[in-house]
């Protein structure tokens, strides 16, 4: 009895000790719901604002201006000289983002140029040394932050230009980072954590770390200041929240917390003098747009100002800030605190949930817009109410019916308010939850559940800033409800042994470790490969998926199933190959490859991987995947980021061992016609690939 609490403990402590600590998650929670973010470009870059040698420089970020314009650190260093912040009022830029709906600032604490915004024992290169202005901008901001309730976070390059001992500038910005210099990252990001009180974020940005370099600043970070969010462009999956490719907004959920970081014009984040701005509104409703998608996706956004050289913020800036907020104040309830709501194919509305009984509509709205139906496809849920949100309590009620087909209309006036454009926002209040899943996402409780079957459960993974890409970190299914519990076996291939996953229903989640307790060998079918048709991947590895109906060609040097392929880094290759399998069955392969590589078969995302170089060759992937007789698309993207070529190497294989695992799963019966069931990486960081694709959940008669 005492060894079976003892046992009870231990596998209470094992499970508690796997899942982030309740800190984390908690602060995660906190930390999405509020939105909506500044983001501060702010440095010597700012000067000049994007002209040198009285011309503007039209290639690269201005920030960026020393490397894609001025080129030489001593002429670049003089600008220090002029460095008066004059203009810099962290209580005006405090109040600003007040306006705007923001409830937190990142600033540029230090560039890639290497100039700190702040008083460094380790460098004189900074505001308060170098500078006439002789103050310490960051103290300045963090102190206006705090005093005035706004979360204060700090932007740190990880890369340094001024810095002797780091790696030469490569224009990419994504080297390996030296030993010294990673000893005084950390010697600054210990100083920046340590000097001005609470810290809720630290943004990392660019260079390409060990592994171990990232988990010392990461722990680093939470030693100091346990609650400070770390944001994924530390690398190597180390993230208290993912953070997309610059300007990038993701069409799917992503199971962790994540940001868009956005600039008011893709071309630069430092202040641009000769930037071609156009219309105010115009900006205003595109980023407000933008704002809106973030977070019907369960994001943050965070957007950027680049104050001038006097520190003062562009008039222009400031008036899309005020236009934005006059929008996230009217709509505050649909936006703060809100969850990802349903993404509805073939519909146009951004969603977002509250409370798991309401949900925000978020209708496009032109200034022409007319009365219209607004029509929700078939679902459960009873609603009860719905209401035109107006703010200061001129909220109208609206009518709405169901048709008999099952789909919901609600009646929607014309916009009769600027600030109906680019939305009108419609609460939907219901009786439960509502549930938008269509019947045809049900499988049958009798049906084998696989990769094949799934919705992805999906994240953000990035080794470094060339490496993000849409991380498949479990699958999900929607199980019809069955008249007894549910017992499967998990059926999974020995790369898979050892693994821990959690496996959770809507009744409660649980940790398995995969431990087979029976085995089969399992012969595969016959399968003819065709030569690949080829397509050019460049860039960041990720993107799209590959489809059939892409731009696809022959290429006489890309033959079978062994590519090797010589190409800079950061670009690749996209493979086709045409299958013919003769019977229905079962194909397998084992896959080995640098550095990326991404599977689709017949235009679904199976799987993906990238790794960095290691001293020995990574195993191989196996690939296990059921088919039936007749043609099928497996399309790879092949992708090398640290090396001169990208390699693959299919082997296909005859036969593969199945191992198994029973497992029982109460079913639900009280709720719906079916339940979900998902499984997924037992990471706590939950960025990294699971490789759970071969994966399946095999019903007992
Ligand atoms: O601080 C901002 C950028 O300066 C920084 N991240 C954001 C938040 C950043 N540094 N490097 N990168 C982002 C990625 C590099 C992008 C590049 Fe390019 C695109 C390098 C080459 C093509 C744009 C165009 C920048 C240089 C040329």
């Amino acid at each position: 009895m005492k060894r079976d609490i003892c046992l009870k403990l231990l596998s209470i402590f094992l499970v508690v000790g796997l899942l982030p600590s309740k800190v984390n998650a908690q602060n995660g929670l906190e930390w999405k719901d509020d939105a909506f973010s500044m983001f501060i470009h702010y440095g010597l870059y700012s000067i000049p604002g994007g002209v040198w040698d009285g011309k503007p420089v039209t290639r690269g970020y201005s920030e960026q201006i020393l490397a894609f314009g001025v080129h030489f650190m001593d002429w670049y260093e003089t600008l220090a000289k002029d460095f008066t912040a004059k203009n810099f009022d962290a209580e005006k830029i405090v109040a600003l983002a007040k306006t705007a709906g923001m409830r937190s600032i990142v600033i540029t604490s230090k560039h890639h140029d290497g100039f700190c915004l702040f008083g460094s024992d380790y460098t004189t290169y900074n505001t308060v040394d170098a500078t006439p202005a002789k103050r310490d901008i960051i103290g300045e901001l963090s102190k206006a932050c705090h005093d005035n309730g706004m979360r204060f976070g700090l932007y740190f390059s990880l890369i340094d230009w001024h810095y002797p001992p780091a790696m030469p500038i490569s224009s990419h910005n994504a080297d390996p980072i030296t030993p010294e210099h990673h000893q005084y990252n950390l010697n600054q990001v210990r100083e920046l954590l340590t000097k001005y009180g609470q810290v809720d974020e630290l943004w990392f940005d660019m260079g390409s770390l060990t592994a171990s370099q990232s988990k010392e600043l990461y722990d680093l970070v939470h030693a100091i200041q346990p609650n400070c969010m770390v944001s994924g462009r530390l690398g190597n999956d180390y993230a208290d929240f993912s953070v997309m490719a610059d300007n990038e907004y993701p069409n799917y959920i992503i199971d962790k917390p994540w940001q868009t970081a956005a600039s008011m014009f893709d071309e630069t984040w430092g202040y641009r003098s000769w930037q071609k701005r156009g219309s105010v509104e115009k900006k205003a409703l595109e980023k407000f747009s933008s704002l809106v998608e973030v977070v019907s996706k369960g994001g943050k956004y965070l957007l950027n100002i680049g104050p001038m050289g006097d520190g003062g913020v562009v008039p222009f800036e400031e008036d899309v800030l005020k236009e934005i907020g006059l929008r996230t104040n009217r709509y505050k309830e649909a936006i703060y605190a809100t969850e990802a709501g349903p993404i509805l194919d073939g519909f146009d509305y951004f969603i977002t949930s509250k409370d798991d009984r309401n949900l925000y509509l978020f209708v496009p709205t032109t200034h022409n817009s007319q009365a219209m139906e607004v029509l929700l496809p078939p679902h459960e849920g009873k609603l009860k109410r719905v209401t035109f949100l107006k703010g200061d309590g001129r909220d109208e009620k609206l009518k709405f019916r169901k048709l008999t087909s099952g789909e919901s209309v609600i009646n929607l006036p014309a916009p009769s308010h600027t600030l109906e454009v680019p939305f009108r926002v419609i609460k939907l209040e219901y009786k439960e939850k509502p549930d938008f899943t269509t019947s045809s996402s049900i499988v049958r409780s009798d049906v084998t559940l696989s990769a094949k079957n799934a919705q992805l459960v999906s994240s953000h993974s990035s080794l470094d800033y060339y490496c993000g890409f849409r991380s498949i970190v479990g699958y999900k299914w929607n199980v019809e409800a069955a008249p007894v519990d549910y017992i499967y076996d998990i059926h999974f291939t020995e790369s898979d042994v050892g693994k821990k996953v959690i496996i959770q229903t809507d009744l409660d989640q649980r940790e398995v470790i995969l431990k087979p307790s029976d085995q089969t060998t399992v012969s595969t079918v016959k399968s003819n490969w065709e030569n690949p048709k080829v397509i050019p991947v460049r860039g960041i590895f990720g993107g799209e998926v590959l489809t059939t109906n892409e731009g696809w060609t022959k290429r006489e040097d890309m033959l079978g199933l062994t590519i090797k392929f010589n190409c800079p880094s950061r670009r690749g290759l996209g493979l086709l190959y045409e299958i013919e399998v003769e019977e229905d069955g079962w194909i397998a392969m084992d896959v080995t490859y640098h550095d990326g590589l991404m599977l689709f078969i017949d235009d679904t995302y199976v799987w993906g991987n990238i790794h960095r170089p290691q001293a020995k060759p990574n195993k191989p992937t196996r690939i296990v995947y059921k088919l039936q007789k007749g043609t099928h698309y497996v399309a790879f993207k092949l992708y090398n980021r640290f090396s001169d070529n990208a390699e693959m190497k299919i082997s296909l294989l005859d036969e593969f061992t199945l191992f198994e695992q029973p497992i029982a799963l109460k079913c639900n019966r009280s709720k719906n016609n079916y339940m979900s069931i998902v499984v997924k990486s037992a990471d706590p960081y939950r960025a990294r690939p699971a490789e759970l694709q071969n994966i399946q959940l095999v019903p007992r008669e």
